[in-house]
């Protein structure tokens, strides 16, 4: 499955997933599935370094393709029939490349993979999750002409009773001519257009402006989702399409509030990760779709992407359900030598960059996030959070931004988001009380946000391991676990000064051995309220008692 839609009518796509030829750096073969990581095998449980992948495919009459690669774990260089098409770092954005003039015949696609840890990789780092290997997203190939729509953006707001949207929508032109063609939108039973001319070897893009009487808005719990049809004409000949599915809600902020469509929401969720048993970060659509209805029956009306981009599968189903997303870059725990690695800005800008283009469109995401737990006590630090909370701003002024901090009294950056978020353990990694914690920390955070703005706890929670039960409550115990959640969220649902909670975290993931063996036992992070075969722990119930009782 690409969409939970059908993205297309006229242009040609189709999924390269099944068997692709495998081979180590060492030449060791086999065959394995895509999407899916190289883990999943026997002999390659704890491979790490480079691979190459091998698929072989049939054109029937002269075309230009267009492969598409959802997620990549973590760096891919393509080739076709031997000539290099495109490189990419990150596992977690998609990226393309484009062959023109191929030829009828059989066709070899190669895609070298990396999942090795060196000063080339400044965001897949020994971590608190683990980097898997593979294809952790599909493959798609499409056929396409010489200019075809390359994306369309959909910015709803409301003006006065009416909604009103911009909508941009970008065409590439391959060829050395320029090409005069129409742009026409059909959303909400409305159509409308307009001539372009595309200069060759370019990306234009056409703009609209457009009112929509009588449609019904997005909102939390209660999704009202449109396709949003574009075509491509030349002449009378329709010779593209692209087809999007979004929604009417415009997000704000009004002194400590978080606004839907001009009603307040309290996000209450969990943080997610994307890895589910022996499958790792290749993660099916039928667990992803289990996972949102545990968090529903838990009563969630939110989810946070830590620490990275998702699946955008995953992000349909939100839009689907009527969840609120707070989707981030990839980050996790960089100290400052981390942020100061010379790949590091250019691989925050280009995650920042391919996730707003890429999933502009979704009406579930509400908030951006950059850079969990980073150095943001540092001035040089600060630098780098003002540089990607300004690149934010530039790619998209409808959301607000954050980022989860754990700079306890010490934070620098606190001025610069529209939510101040942050992680508390308490009654995990502290013995102490989360009241008291808390009240300390909301002072603090009052005292240095540089005005009152939106807070979040963007995590709280306690380790458990699956099945341990101890009528001590001992540490690691499934009652103690419950135990720490239930507290914090007694005190979460009293604080009216809160926009928002998640759970660390919704299910176990496993995380590095180098480095982090030591506290993780089992090589987990045994945080989830359910286990990685999504086996509820004790804290499952505390949560579906308690949840409801919060804000919506
Ligand atoms: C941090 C971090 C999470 C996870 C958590 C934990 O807050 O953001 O990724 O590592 O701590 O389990 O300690």
């Amino acid at each position: 499955m690409i969409r939970l839609f059908e993205q297309h009518i006229v242009r040609k796509q189709k999924e390269l997933e099944g068997i692709w030829h495998f081979a180590t750096e060492e030449g060791k073969s086999y065959n394995l599935s895509v999407p899916g990581c190289w883990e999943q095998h026997p002999e390659l449980l704890n491979y790490r370094g480079k691979g190459t992948y091998i698929r072989k495919i049939t054109i029937n009459q002269k075309t230009n393709i267009r492969l598409e690669f959802k997620g990549v774990s973590h760096t891919a260089d393509v080739f076709f029939d031997d000539k290099f098409v495109v490189h990419h770092y990150n596992a977690f954005t998609a990226f393309s490349g484009i062959v023109t003039g191929v030829v009828a015949g059989e066709h070899i696609i190669r895609v070298e993979v990396d999942n090795s840890f060196s000063e080339a990789s400044a965001l897949h780092v020994p971590n608190d999750y683990y980097t898997y290997g593979g294809f952790n997203r599909t493959v798609v190939l499409e056929e396409i002409n010489d200019i075809y729509i390359k994306n369309v953006h959909f910015e709803p707001y409301r003006d006065k009773d009416t909604w009103k949207a911009k909508i941009s929508v970008d065409v590439e032109n391959l060829s050395d001519e320029n090409i005069e063609a129409d742009i026409n939108i059909t959303l909400a039973d409305k159509k409308f257009g307009q001539k372009g001319m595309f200069e060759n070897n370019s990306v234009s893009s056409v703009e609209f402006a457009e009112s929509f009487e009588n449609v019904k808005e997005w909102f939390v719990l209660k999704p009202e989702l449109y396709l949003l049809g574009v075509e491509l004409k030349c002449g009378d000949t329709v010779i593209d399409d692209l087809i999007d599915r979004v929604g009417f809600r415009e997000v704000s902020i009004d002194g400590r509030k978080l606004l839907v469509n001009g009603k307040r929401v309290f996000l209450k969720g969990f943080n997610r990760h994307e890895d589910y048993g022996t499958l790792g970060s290749a993660v099916p659509f039928q667990v992803m779709l289990q996972d949102i209805q545990m968090m529903r029956e838990m009563g969630s009306n939110a989810v946070r992407t830590c620490h990275y981009p998702n699946d955008e599968r995953f992000l349909d189903l939100c839009d689907e359900q009527g969840l609120l997303v707070w989707e981030e870059n990839h980050a996790r725990g960089f100290d400052l030598e981390k942020m100061m690695n010379p790949n590091f800005d250019r691989q925050c800008k280009d995650c920042i960059d391919e996730m707003i283009y890429q999933h502009f469109n979704h009406p579930s995401i509400v908030i951006w996030g950059i850079l969990n737990e980073c150095a943001s006590e540092t001035e040089a630090g600060r630098e780098k959070y003002m540089m990607q909370y300004e690149q934010i701003k530039s790619l998209d002024t409808s959301r607000p931004t954050t980022s989860a901090t754990c700079r306890h009294f010490k934070d620098i950056c606190l001025d610069l988001p529209d939510v101040v978020s942050f992680n508390m353990y308490s009654g995990w990694y502290e013995d102490i009380s989360v009241k008291e914690k808390h009240e300390k920390e909301m002072i603090w955070i009052d005292s240095v946000a540089g005005k009152e703005k939106p807070v979040i706890v963007s995590e709280f929670g306690a380790a458990a391991m699956y099945g341990f039960r101890d009528r001590g409550h001992c540490k690691w115990s499934e009652e103690r676990q419950a135990d720490i959640i239930r507290e914090n969220l007694e005190v979460y649902k009293e604080d009216d000064r809160l926009t928002g909670t998640f759970i660390w975290q919704f299910a176990d993931c496993k995380v590095t051995e180098e480095k982090w063996f030591s506290t993780r036992v089992r090589c987990h992070n045994n945080k989830g309220v359910v286990d990685e075969y999504r086996r509820p722990k004790e804290a499952y119930d505390v949560v579906k008692e308690l949840f409801p009782m919060m804000g919506e």
